[in-house]
Order: C-alpha cells, then structure tokens, then sequence
C-alpha cells in the first residue's frame, strides 16, 4: 500500500467550509454532544412541523430501534424543490446529457416543480396514497428524477429497480414489496444500445403479478404492447393533470424508500430510509465532503437504480438547491473522452465516479484525457470499492492535475450517505485510504470475537454509534435487520467489511469478508448466482466466489457440478453465462466457469470457500490445511483445471 501523503494546499484550506481544526472540533461535538450537534444540523431542512427529540436509538439484542427527529413533519420533495422556488426559480436543478452526445437539456428548479407536480397527480388520480410502494424501473432520463420526488410528494415509497436487471430480478422486488403501480419506459438507451424495459417488466408483470398501472415515458419511440387496461403513456395522461400538487405532511420516521440490495442470502434484502434522518443527512453530507457551494456545476455517474444516485444525484444535491447532472450513457461511447467532453460541456466543478471506470478509462491511455481542457474541476471523487493506489495515482496526475483533492468515500446502501471519508480542506489524503469518520460516525475495528482492536489494526469494520442516515429495517423483515447487522457482534452495526487502521488513525477498507462480491462497484451475493446456476436443468451444484479482476476490481467465478451424465462443453459454458445474464442481470454474468466433479466440503457437508477461492487467485500453493475435507482428492482436480492459471 502506498505511504505517499498529499497535504491540504492552503488555497482549499482557506475556502473550504471546514479545515483540519474545524473537522477535529465538530468531529469532537459530534460525539460529545450527538444531541445537540445534530439538532442543530437538522435545521438545514425546512420543517412542516419542528422537531423536538433528536436521537432515540436502541442497538441492544432483540430490541434493535432507530428514530431521529421522531416528531418532526416534513416533506422531502418540498425540500429538494419548492423552498428553492422563490430565490433559485430559473437556476438549472438537473442538466441532462443523454447517450447520444447531440442531446442534453436544462431542467430549472420551477421546470422540475411543475413536471415532478404532474407525475404526483398522475399517481394521485391512480390512487396511490401515503405510504403505497410504486417500483421504478427508468433509464437515467429526467424521468427518472421526476418519479421519485413525485412519489415523495405524495408519500409514496419508491422503490427503483436498476434498468439493467432482468425481468425475474425485477418480478421478486415487486413481490417483495407488494407494489401495484410500475414506473417504467418503451426501452432504455446506453452506449447506442437498446434495452427493452416496457418488455422486460411485461415479463415480470406476468410472474410477479399484482400491479395494477404501469406509466409508459416514451424514450426511443419503440413500438411496445400496451395492455389497455393496465398501461398508459406519461406524455398522455401528463396533459390531463396541473403543475401544482400540494405535498403530503410525513413524520420524519415514515418511509421514504426501498432499495434492494445483495446479502449473503440469494434473496436480497429491501433496505428501508426514512425521511427525516435520511434527507438531513444526505444534505449535509454532499455539501462538506464535496465542498458544494452556490453556483457549482456537480455530477455523480451513478445510476439512480443504485444508492450512489438516490443521495448524491438527487436527494442530496437538491435539498442543496444544487446543480446536479444526470448521465444517460457510459464512459465509453461513442468514445474513452465522453466522461471529459461532458465536463467540458457543462463546465462540471466537480466530478464523482467509481473505481472501475477510472481503471477502464487509464487503460484506453492518456489521450484520450489530455486532449479535453477539464479546467472547470476542482474536486474528484470516488465510491463503490477499494480504489488501487495506481489507479488513485492516475485520477489525480491525469485527470486532475494534480489540482483537485481525491475524496475516497466509504459507506454502504445501509448507511444512506457518506461515513469514511476525506474532506477536501481538512484532510491530508493517502492514496487508497477513505481516511477518517465523517461527523458522528464511530467506526470501531474488532476481531473475529468482537473485542474492539485500538490504535493500530486490522479486522472487522463496525459502527457502534447511530447517525441520522443509517437504515431503519429490512421492508417487512425486522427480525432479518437484526439477524443480518446487529447479530455477528451484539451491539454494533457490522458492515460487512474488512479494515485496516492504520498509525494516524486512518481507515482502509480492504473489501467484503461476507459473501458478497463486488463486480465493477455493483454488491452481489455469491448466493444469488450460485441459486441461479442451480436452477438451470444441467446443473447439480455450484458454488461462486470472488477473484481480483483488473477492471472489475472483482470479477465472478464459478464452481459448477453438473447432473451425471453430462458433457462439460464449451458451449455449456456459454450457455450457463447467458443463462445468468439473462436470470439476474448482465451485472451477474460469470467471468469464468469451472466443471467441477466434486466441491471441497466438510464432513459436515460445508463447502470451504476459503479453499476455492484461493484457487481462483490462481495460487494453488497456499490452499491451508485441507485435511477436514471429506474427500482431499477433490481439490487436486480443481488445482489442475483452474481456469485464472497464469
Ligand atoms: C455506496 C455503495 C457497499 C460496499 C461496501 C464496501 C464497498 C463502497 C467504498 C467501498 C472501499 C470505498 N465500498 N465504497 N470500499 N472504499 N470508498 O457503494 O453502496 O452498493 O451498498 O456497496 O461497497 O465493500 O460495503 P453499496
């Protein structure tokens, strides 16, 4: 790991919201005085009905309860919207650039009041009340944006399913959440491709059954069938309804959204925010780790199907009264400068994006960069995985020059915004460190019996503190919440991760230690792709695990044992690649598929991932002790036919 050390240039000292004795000052508040901290800060929100009770949380065994703000009233799209009308009317709220790079669009913030009032009627006038669930499965198209606050407004839960997941993906998120109303488009547009969306959730409809409307936006102007008593076009019904929706008053504890994500189980979970602590949260998240301020122009690549985008593309950004950007396509269409041409376009100040796009986009070479001008950023950041020093390295020299601050942010769908991080005019960086704990977050690092490690040390990365963000159950499953989070080290919150503390008391997160994977900063169970792979006729048993892939960060490898009598064939392989692309999603497509006759098990009938991991690594060498496996001889067979063999 690099010890290189970036300092704080006095320039960003100097006009930064919070310098280094500033964060060590409102850090040292924040958890003396949560009370009193975060009672001031959630003033930053408008309130229908103020707040009187800051925190009132429980992690104590069986009795796991969260509540920030309990008796507070507010709503969020008011806040991301209406507040911002009389100061801030005509500034852009979201400039949209579309796959296509010819098309882009400015919404202002009394654009977005009236289309995201209509979308609110439309729903209003189907029925949809407080605290129904209406899944949203949208490209990135203002759309998008327009739904969600729309379902806010009115005290909808939204639930968004990312338009990359298949139909049966889709069909058991809407089971999940028993949703009667479908958000969806003709087809989808990324990198010059089409994705069939209005189809895909026909398919879904079909299995998961329940829903009674789905909303049409037209994108592409495919033909798509309509049932006509169940589908109806947005640009038809949006002219029956008016630019004006009164919000609906929510608690601060009352839903916001779902948002589904990968555990360690192949049934992913419906991680629940609420209002309140939620929006607080997001806000003042994205205006210190970003440094935002008026006038800034800002964009996250995220995907509003993942949580990236739900608080640092919308709900973050606009309770801000920002300007944030929403991008349809990907970074490498039509060629490796579009991420650069459109900074260059819209005079982005700063810039968010993910680890593996970065490593792609360094590997196309520095031309590509250099030839753009990028003179309008000052701040970089990343999300979603570890970032490899190297690549780090590359983001700031080449993209950055050596100008902007990198902040290396660390946190989780569970945890709704931001926990470890850099904050630009505070932080010395090193490269592959998210640093130290955002304001209120006490992260602790405990062995594998749960004793909390101090000074110096690697383990497991816990939170033993709430903060007015961190999710509030799994929808319809409380007894899962506890059993997933709060189980492993009675308590404390368990992320899931890895980490290292290091002497100066910051934190490297070194990757998942459950079963989770993380293929190009998307969460997936090895659960899920393994009960995929055994769904298919041909397959008896299959176990999934992670392995470093250059771009990837992790790529997907699988242990398949087929029924007897089977040929292990080229062609199958292909074939049970498709199959789970086309099962879960192209997120989940195996990178490579071993046939395996026997898996490593226990006596007791374990399988040692440990074991198939490492040759997956391709380091056959350090297997450990296999001899508490059953049958030792399996092994020599994998060793032989591993696939990563350099
Ligand atoms: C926001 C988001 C969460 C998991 C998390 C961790 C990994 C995210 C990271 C990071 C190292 C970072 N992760 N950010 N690892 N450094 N800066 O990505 O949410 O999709 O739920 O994934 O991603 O392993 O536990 P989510």
């Amino acid at each position: 790991m690099s010890e290189k050390i970036y300092d704080v240039s006095a320039d960003w000292a100097k006009r930064a919201y919070v310098d280094d004795a500033k964060y060590r000052e409102m850090y040292a508040r924040s958890v003396s005085d949560p009370n009193g901290f975060w009672g001031e800060q959630a003033r930053r929100i408008d309130w229908i009905k103020p707040f009187h009770k800051v925190e009132n949380v429980s992690f104590a065994p069986g009795n796991i309860s969260i509540k920030w703000f309990e008796d507070g009233v507010l709503n969020a799209a008011w806040n991301c919207i209406d507040r911002h009308l009389d100061k801030r009317g005509n500034q852009t709220a979201i400039i949209w650039e579309g796959d296509d790079p010819s098309q882009s669009r400015h919404i202002t913030y009394r654009q977005l009041h009236d289309e995201v009032c209509k979308m609110a009627n439309i729903l209003r006038t189907r029925n949809v009340k407080k605290g129904d669930r209406v899944t949203i499965y949208l490209p990135m198209i203002p759309e998008a944006a327009y739904a969600m606050l729309a379902c806010a407004r009115i005290g909808a839960i939204h639930s968004v399913v990312f338009a990359g997941f298949s139909p049966d993906s889709l069909a058991q998120r809407i089971t999940d959440c028993q949703s009667k109303v479908i958000i969806t488009a003709d087809e989808g547009l990324r990198g010059g491709k089409k994705v069939p969306l209005k189809a895909n959730v026909d398919a879904a409809i079909e299995k998961a059954g329940g829903v009674d409307w789905v909303v049409v936006v037209k994108r592409t102007g495919a033909a798509v069938d309509m049932n006509p008593t169940r589908d109806f076009w947005y640009h038809e019904v949006a002219k029956l309804v008016t630019t004006e929706c009164p919000v609906e008053h929510m608690h601060a504890e009352d839903p916001l959204f779902i948002l589904y994500t990968s555990g360690s189980t192949g049934q992913p979970k419906g991680v629940l925010h609420t209002t309140g602590g939620y929006l607080v949260y997001a806000a003042m998240t994205h205006q210190y780790v970003f440094d935002y301020h008026d006038g800034d122009v800002y964009w996250c690549t995220a995907d509003v199907g993942w949580v990236t985008g739900h608080s640092y593309i919308l709900y973050g950004p606009l309770a801000n009264g920002a300007t944030t950007l929403m991008f349809e396509g990907v970074p490498n269409y039509p060629d490796n400068s579009r991420f650069w041409n459109v900074i260059d376009k819209h005079n982005v100040n700063i810039f968010y994006t993910a680890p593996t796009a970065i490593r792609a986009l360094m590997q196309a070479g520095d031309e590509p960069v250099k030839k753009t001008s990028r003179k309008s950023l000052k701040l970089l950041g990343t999300v979603g995985e570890p970032i490899n020093p190297e690549a780090w390295e590359w983001y700031y020299r080449v993209v950055g020059e050596e100008r902007c601050p990198i902040v290396d942010t660390w946190w989780q769908t569970e945890t709704g915004g931001i926990l470890i991080t850099p904050l630009p005019g505070a932080t010395k960086l090193k490269p592959g460190s998210a640093t130290r704990p955002f304001f209120g977050v006490v992260p602790e690092i405990v062995d594998a019996d749960g004793k909390a490690l101090e000074g110096e040390a690697t383990g497991n990365l816990c939170l033993v503190r709430s903060w007015p963000g961190m999710m509030r159950t799994v929808y319809g499953d409380h007894a899962r919440f506890e059993q997933t989070y709060f189980s492993t080290y009675k308590g404390k919150y368990f992320t899931g991760d890895g980490c290292r503390r290091d002497a100066d008391g910051y934190y490297w997160i070194t990757g998942r230690v459950d079963d989770v994977i993380n293929v190009s900063g998307h969460r997936m169970g090895t659960a899920e792709v393994e009960s995929s792979l055994v769904a298919h006729a041909k397959v008896s048993e299959a176990a999934v695990v992670g392995y470093p892939h250059d771009i990837k960060g992790q790529g997907i490898y699988a242990y398949v044992t087929l029924m007897a009598g089977t040929e292990p064939t080229e062609e199958l392989r292909k074939e049970l690649v498709a199959w789970v692309r086309k099962d879960i999603g192209p997120i989940a497509s195996p990178d490579q598929i071993q046939f395996a006759p026997g898996l490593p098990k226990t006596r007791s009938g374990k399988i040692m991932r440990r074991i198939l991991r490492k040759i997956a690594e391709d380091e056959p060498s350090s297997l450990g002790d296999t001899s508490t496996l059953a049958d030792p001889a399996v092994v020599d067979d994998l060793v032989k036919n591993r696939q990563n063999k350099k």
